[in-house]
């Protein structure tokens, strides 16, 4: 029987970068994960007898709001749910469980790299059919609804999340499901398991640390069951409900003991990491890390040694804050490169018009085609695909990429919780003197161009403005200043900067060092410190 029940609106249930981010306090008040869930079934598109998918990353409140997001969707007319045991899917899984199901579109639980706990984050993301994150059209329309809802509906029912199988609420399915399989058997029709497999028995080491997050259960299956790594190779594989106290963020200051293995005189051949929901990854090789970026880049120049990539790349895509690195290689390989704004959501309509086949951010994601949403396995198997055709070691393959196509030094610096406010008037300030800077030198470094980024969607045609502040200098360095769209206390302020070296320049130095003037450069066009009282950044990735 359908129930239903009158609500009235939330403030502030705008989807950001990826779905809605709150604290679980919030999402616990009576009706709050109810009215947004609501919202997106009233405006989804889903013909009859359409399948729905639900995941999340296995954090406190998943159960919950799983249960009751099920109940919604019997009354609210889905005829078969696909739900992971115990309520697990990781985003990746998740997009690929859409596809191969033919599902109308699923719901994703998670706050991503976002600390998990009663009073840390939670977060409700909704996917289209492609597998891919709800572009901004369907978002916006998802918030408009939010404003003006006046009921839920429900019909009651129980499922039992930890077991395989078959049940019924209502008139509608629920199958749960197991979360690894079908993610599995797609990563091996994608790369040369038995190589990798021949490889390990040779010494091809590894650790992967999945962060007591999602992507445990996925790696102890294909790293150890289905490769061979020995048992071990996993470290905190367990997912955990607060990620045992930590952030589930995979860089350098959450996966500081990882970080600290691979600099070590014991470290293996590849270091890896993936964050809450497994859609982010960390490269380090033996005493050399991998810039997100550079990765990227690292990744398409390498992929044909892949089985699903041999054939070549159609296109490469990067947000705009992403270093250019991968543009040179799209060059090298005449294939184009698109620079998208921030956000995977946008790199959706590329891969459905064959226009890209792999795509990176800045912010720790690549992935490619073969889902709609970055995949942290996916790349760490890319790396270990193409260490184990080429046999060489990951600082080798570093440094004979940047010899060939130059080196792109990059940080961010990521200053946390700071009041709205104060990080407005930062923006708002920094906007109106961009049209002042061209000409002014700031050291020896003289602004060429500054902006700020909008973009078209060459497919759609959508247009998305503000999408970040970008100031370029006469020797080709850049600065991007943007708040991100993912945090859930305050404005996190992100500075990304860039420095190009050509093959013939300076390729092995220290980053913080190559990076010095454009952070001094940083700090005078944005007044960091009198408008935030900072003087450092809390995270610098
Ligand atoms: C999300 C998005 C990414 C984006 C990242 C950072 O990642 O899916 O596309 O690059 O946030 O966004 P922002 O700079 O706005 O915080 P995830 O892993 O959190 O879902």
């Amino acid at each position: 029987m359908i129930q239903t029940f009158p609500t009235t609106p939330f403030d502030g249930q705008k989807p950001g970068t990826s779905g809605l981010r709150k604290k679980v306090r919030v999402f616990q008040q009576p009706d709050y994960a109810e009215n947004f869930i609501q919202s997106v079934f009233d405006v989804a598109e889903r013909p009859a007898g359409s399948t729905l998918v639900i995941g999340g990353d296995g954090r406190f409140h998943n159960r919950t709001v799983i249960a009751r997001a099920i109940e919604m969707a019997a009354a609210n007319g889905y005829a078969r749910v696909l739900v992971g045991q115990g309520g697990i899917l990781s985003t990746p899984a998740a997009s690929h469980v859409i596809r191969k199901y033919g599902a109308s579109g699923g719901l994703i639980l998670s706050a991503s790299h976002n600390p998990g706990g009663p009073d840390e984050d939670f977060g409700i993301k909704y996917n289209i059919a492609n597998g891919g994150p709800a572009p901004e059209a369907v978002t916006e329309a998802i918030y408009a609804r939010t404003q003006t809802i006046d009921r839920w509906m429900m019909v009651e029912g129980e499922v039992d999340l930890d077991r395989i199988g078959t049940s019924q609420v209502g008139d509608m399915v629920v199958e749960v499901i197991d979360p690894v399989a079908d993610y599995a058997e797609l990563m091996e029709e994608l790369f040369d398991f038995d190589a990798i497999r021949t490889a390990v028995r040779g010494g091809l080491s590894m650790a992967f640390d999945a962060m007591h997050a999602v992507t445990g259960p996925y790696a102890h299956e294909i790293l150890e069951r289905r490769l061979g790594f020995p048992a071990g190779t996993v470290h905190n594989g367990q997912p955990l409900e607060d990620f045992g106290g930590h952030h589930p963020d995979p860089n350098l200051v959450h996966a500081r003991v990882l970080y600290d293995l691979m600099m070590s005189d014991d470290a293996p051949a590849l270091g890896a990491a993936s964050d809450g929901d497994g859609d982010r990854n960390l490269i380090i090789g033996k005493g050399v890390f991998i810039t997100p970026s550079d990765s990227l880049a690292m990744l398409a120049a390498n992929a044909h040694l892949a089985p699903a990539y041999a054939g070549g790349l159609k296109g490469i895509a990067r947000s705009m804050p992403t270093s250019a690195a991968a543009d040179r290689v799209a060059e090298a390989l005449g294939i184009p490169l698109w620079e998208t704004p921030t956000g995977w959501k946008f790199f959706g309509t590329l891969l459905d018009a064959g226009k890209a086949t792999i795509c990176g951010e800045e912010s720790a994601g690549t992935g490619s085609d073969h889902v709609r949403e970055k995949d942290g396995l996916w790349a760490v198997l890319l790396w270990l695909n193409i260490l184990a055709v080429t046999g060489k070691p990951v600082a080798q393959i570093a440094s004979e990429h940047w010899a060939r196509f130059g080196r792109n030094y990059y940080a961010r610096h990521d200053y946390e919780a700071i009041a709205t406010d104060k990080a407005n008037a930062l923006m708002a300030a920094l906007e109106a003197s961009l049209s002042g800077l061209p000409g002014q030198s700031f050291g020896a470094l003289t602004v060429s161009a500054a902006d700020q980024f909008a973009y078209t969607d060459p497919v759609d045609g959508s247009e998305s403005h503000k999408q970040g502040v970008r100031v370029m200098f006469a020797c080709g360095s850049r600065i991007v200043f943007r708040l991100s769209g993912t945090g859930t206390e305050g404005a996190t302020l992100r500075v990304y900067l860039e420095r190009y070296e050509a093959p013939d320049g300076r390729l092995a130095e220290e980053t913080p060092a190559m990076l010095a003037d454009l952070i001094a450069a940083a700090e005078a066009i944005a007044g960091i410190a009198a408008h935030t009282g900072r003087t450092a950044p809390d995270v610098v990735t």
